[in-house]
């Protein structure tokens, strides 16, 4: 306590946080069919966030795929059309269900964060891996949060940080010009 009093008097940096505000933005959420029954779940979790969060209708777009193993490459996609501010990834992957799980899984992880560091727009991972059908349950909206919902919360969050860092890079490619003579 004594120390946040201190620290204020000493720095007070600006401190840049995104705002639950998709006005504006637009999203591309690419949602898996597999396990259909609860993915629809984390679709409807996701378009509850955007539409309370002021989204329009036109900005928002839905891919569906067959696995969540397809989601980074549709992802890309999205990405790459230069039509998304930010994308929404929606599947889960039950350790039960399939031997190759941790293939599933883990490639749908990597492939997922690898769009975003490779475009620059940001992907969230709104990939539920559970070890069974309960805990998956659970996760898509029944009893532990809608997963959907988080990951679209997060989306717009970075989004508008991304909006608040873009147009503070302009502002300092601007203020460079007051010195044209300085190469
Ligand atoms: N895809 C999932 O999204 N969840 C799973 O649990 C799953 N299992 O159990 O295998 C799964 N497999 C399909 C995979 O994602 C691809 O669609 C398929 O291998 C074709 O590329």
């Amino acid at each position: 306590m004594l120390s946040r009093i201190l620290r204020r008097f000493i720095l007070q940096p600006k401190v840049h946080r995104g705002k639950h505000n998709a006005q504006g933005f637009r999203f591309a959420i690419v949602v898996s069919r597999w396990n259909d029954m609860l993915t629809s779940r984390l679709l409807d979790g996701a378009l509850d966030a955007l539409e309370s969060s002021g989204a329009d209708e036109s900005s928002v777009e839905v891919f569906k795929v067959p696995g969540a193993f397809e989601l980074p490459l549709a992802s890309l996609k999205a990405a790459e059309s230069g039509n998304f501010d930010a994308i929404i990834a929606l599947g889960i992957v039950i350790r039960g269900e399939t031997p190759h799980f941790d293939f599933v899984a883990g490639e749908a992880a990597k492939g997922i964060n690898q769009v975003g560091l490779k475009t620059g727009v940001p992907v969230m991972f709104g990939v539920i891996t559970a070890d069974n059908v309960d805990q998956a349950m659970n996760r898509s909206g029944l009893k532990a949060g809608n997963k959907g919902y988080e990951a679209a919360m997060s989306a717009i969050e970075v989004a508008s940080l991304f909006a608040q860092m873009a147009a503070g890079e302009k502002r300092v490619r601007a203020d460079e010009k007051v010195f044209p003579h300085v190469v």
